[in-house]
């Protein structure tokens, strides 16, 4: 079956909204969770997402064992909805012995296609002894990788590369964290393995705000005629917690450091029982999307609750419309 030929939204919507819904949630939602595993594991979330060239929709899953430490294990599916066939054995596993930067496991994967290297590249948290930083591994298959190690030394992490060469140098977008905050900066590489030219593009806003605090890249940027379509994750610490919603930003395709727009309120936030309570309450927090033939529905994979693995439907044009409508220039943004 189609993708398309599936009842897609939430029926019992818990309450009646005033505001544009841009996300549709899957009925069948959470699509995977640990109990569908093929060995113990305590949680699956925060996939990252390829659609393989034979159509297949790969989703790499964070899963998380019962001493705490994740590694990352591949579900497949025709049609990216169900029928997901899991790898039996996990599929890429800390290696803390050769890359000690891993001895707290390897986390929260993003994956760009790059066409010039006919290969995946997979950023993703490897969680040291100094914290969260950024690693790269490139794979052809998914069954053999190729780390090149750590990329950006902790604190760093929600990385994800641009699919091809900008001036000639690959792009990366990562969330530093440092005294100055938890920002959203673009580095550049002439090899994937040296990175400078570091810039800051987008900045957690203050106070009250929805993405004050913290924010990071959501998924890999999501090209389209009008720019990079971001889709970052933003954190709001209450006194019950934190929480995770997601809003939308649009950077120049050519000169990717410059954003032309950033949405005011957030699009997507913990709603549905399986987000609001879990591991960690409270949490959505898409890692990657595959695009429909008609080039404009995305699918939205991303973890909710940091316990389950859901699936979430937009239109990219009406992504770009809400933006025009809610969207300003970044310095003006900045609050
Ligand atoms: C972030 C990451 C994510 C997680 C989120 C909510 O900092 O660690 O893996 O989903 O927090 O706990």
């Amino acid at each position: 079956m189609q993708p398309n030929e599936q009842p897609f939204e939430l029926e019992d919507r818990p309450h009646q909204h005033h505001h544009e819904v841009l996300i549709h949630r899957a009925r069948k939602n959470p699509i995977l969770t640990a109990a569908d595993w093929p060995y113990a594991v305590h949680t699956v979330f925060n996939p990252g997402v390829a659609r393989l060239k034979d159509g297949t929709t790969l989703l790499l899953c964070r899963c998380e064992d019962r001493r705490g430490i994740s590694h990352l294990t591949a579900a497949r599916s025709a049609n990216g909805i169900d029928g997901w066939v899991i790898d039996p054995e996990p599929t890429f596993v800390p290696d803390p012995v050769n890359w000690p930067e891993e001895i707290w496991g390897i986390e929260d994967c993003r994956i760009t296609y790059v066409q010039e290297l006919d290969q995946y590249v997979i950023t993703y948290t490897s969680y040291s002894r100094g914290g969260p930083g950024v690693s790269i591994a490139v794979t052809e298959d998914f069954k053999e990788f190729e780390r090149y190690g750590v990329i950006m030394a902790p604190d760093d992490k929600d990385a994800a590369l641009l699919p091809y060469r900008i001036g000639g140098h690959w792009a990366l977008l990562h969330r530093p964290v440092g005294p100055v905050g938890a920002h959203i900066w673009i580095s550049y590489s002439p090899d994937l393995r040296h990175w400078g030219s570091h810039k800051m593009i987008l900045q957690a806003r203050r106070g009250a705000w929805w993405d004050a605090k913290k924010i990071g890249l959501s998924p890999p940027a999501i090209e389209t005629p009008r720019g990079w379509l971001l889709m970052y994750h933003g954190v709001r610490t209450t006194a019950a917690g934190s929480l995770y919603r997601v809003g939308l930003a649009l950077f120049d395709l050519q000169v990717p450091e410059v954003c032309l727009l950033r949405g005011d309120s957030w699009i997507f936030g913990p709603e549905a029982p399986y987000e609001l309570e879990g591991d960690v309450d409270k949490v959505v927090f898409p890692c990657g999307f595959t695009v429909e033939p008609d080039g404009d529905t995305l699918n939205i994979y991303y973890g909710a609750s940091d316990s389950y693995v859901c699936l979430a439907r937009a239109s990219i044009s009406e992504m770009l419309d809400w933006l025009d409508e809610h969207g300003e220039p970044f310095a003006a943004t900045y609050q």
